[in-house]
């Protein structure tokens, strides 16, 4: 008969492995585990998302979560800071590298405290911002009503035009010199085509506003060099560094020199107060990545994947937003179809394909309904994935949303999915916990 191992045992075998959360805390280290799994046997085509490499994790997950460091490399408010010094400050340079930026501050905590630091460098309250409609694919930090931005600012919106569903230059000149707002924003989360930051950078000179880009999605292709940059025409610029960056969950703001001390004043001490630094020196472990060869390559296969992914879903009729994609997302429109995008995500989910429904430009149906799904590849890609794989997603995207109410033809689904899911795991060099090896002491 078999012996069952006592908690003690089990937790010095899990010591042992280096696993010192399973001997903790059972309960999270078992949802961890499942999130692995989780990861592991899905597709994430989340477009906001990706796989960050080892080496992030390993520096979040190190003796860096134990500092104070407020302040900034040689002037903190805490002694014993000098490493973190050394970290912040090769963070600061490499992104100054990476993007050919004046100056950079990488402390904030997300994209949204990068935005809001931004806005009190450059704004007073009530003073007007142009910025696009969240509706059209925008940002909530853009000024939606719920928003602190939009509480905050007196907020107009510019949208797409109806019939490309590209961004209408012209209503964002005739807003401009109707409303005359001292910050225009350029950015997007849910805009499937190049954004003309020359544009925009003509228009908010003619009307002498600042000119913001929150690059937030699309950094990792710019810091690539496979999407046009908007640091030569923007003021400021905001970013996460998680999402096709490929780095920790936090933000990134890139100015002109003349804005550095303004900026640097309002993430600490203006919003923030002592900075993550193991994200901090995890974005620095970033920016080195993205600054290597094998980088660029990557974000050209994410874009060719989202191309590769459009094409096929049109072949199987499927309606995309503005007719396609140029970068590393792309939105399907259901609205002339039967299925809202809250079904449509659900049902993708049965079948282990995760999604987000997500409003279309002009939908008739309410943000908790919505008449679209978004994808993205970064995820996918980083997998290993490539134009192949896409032609197989869209097969099984395109089939579980005809066969919705067939639970046979799901399962067969959900079997191909979690197939080819497994054949391209997201870590192969991971302990099962889920977790990066524990080092030292466990407990
Ligand atoms: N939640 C992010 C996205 O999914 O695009 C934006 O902050």
């Amino acid at each position: 008969m078999q012996h069952s191992m006592s908690r003690t045992e089990n937790c010095n075998k899990a010591v042992a492995n280096g696993d010192a959360l399973c001997c903790v805390d059972p309960d999270i280290a078992k949802l961890v585990r499942q999130e692995w799994q989780r990861q592991n046997c899905e597709i994430n085509l989340i477009a906001s998302e990706n796989v960050a490499p080892l080496a992030i994790l390993q520096t979040l997950g190190s003796v860096l979560v134990n500092k104070y460091a407020e302040g900034y490399p040689a002037q903190r408010y805490y002694a014993g800071c000098e490493l973190y010094d050394d970290m912040e400050r090769l963070a600061i340079e490499r992104a100054q590298q990476l993007f050919a930026a004046a100056h950079a501050n990488v402390q904030p905590h997300s994209g949204s405290s990068a935005n809001l630091a931004a806005y009190l460098a450059l704004l007073q309250p009530s003073d007007t911002i142009l910025a696009m409609r969240l509706d059209h694919g925008g940002h909530l930090t853009h000024g939606a009503r719920v928003n602190f931005s939009g509480r905050l600012f007196n907020v107009v919106h510019y949208g797409v035009s109806r019939h490309s569903q590209r961004i209408d230059y012209d209503e964002v000149l005739q807003l401009a010199q109707q409303h005359r707002p001292k910050l225009i924003i350029a950015g997007a989360s849910a805009y499937p085509r190049r954004i003309d930051f020359g544009r925009f950078a003509d228009i908010a000179a003619q009307v002498d506003a600042k000119l913001l880009v929150d690059m937030a999605h699309i950094a990792g292709l710019v810091a690539a060099g496979v999407h046009p940059s908007p640091l030569p025409h923007a003021h400021v610029v905001t970013s996460t560094t998680h999402k096709t960056l490929r780095g920790p969950r936090g933000g990134l703001i890139l100015c002109r020199q003349e804005l550095g001390k303004a900026i640097d004043k309002q993430i600490f001490p203006g919003c923030q107060g002592g900075p993550l630094m193991q994200a901090v020196a995890a974005k620095a472990v970033c920016f080195y990545m993205a600054a290597r060869p094998a980088f660029r390559q990557y974000q050209q296969q994410v874009i060719d994947n989202a191309r590769a992914l459009a094409a096929a879903l049109q072949q199987h009729g499927l309606s995309l937003v503005s007719g396609g994609t140029d970068n590393h997302l792309l939105l399907i429109d259901l609205h002339n179809s039967e299925i809202s995008g809250q079904e449509a995500e659900a049902v993708l989910s049965r079948v282990g394909l995760v999604t987000n429904k997500n409003g279309i430009p002009f939908d008739p149906k309410p943000p908790r309904i919505t008449s679209g799904i978004r994808l993205g590849t970064p995820g996918v890609t980083s997998r290993g994935m490539k134009q192949q794989q896409m032609q197989y997603i869209a097969d099984y995207i395109a089939t579980a949303l005809t066969k919705r109410n067939e639970p046979d033809s799901l399962q067969t689904i959900a079997q191909q999915v979690r197939e080819l899911a497994v054949a391209f795991p997201a870590y192969t060099s991971l302990p099962d916990s889920g977790c990066v090896a524990a080092i030292g002491d466990a407990t």
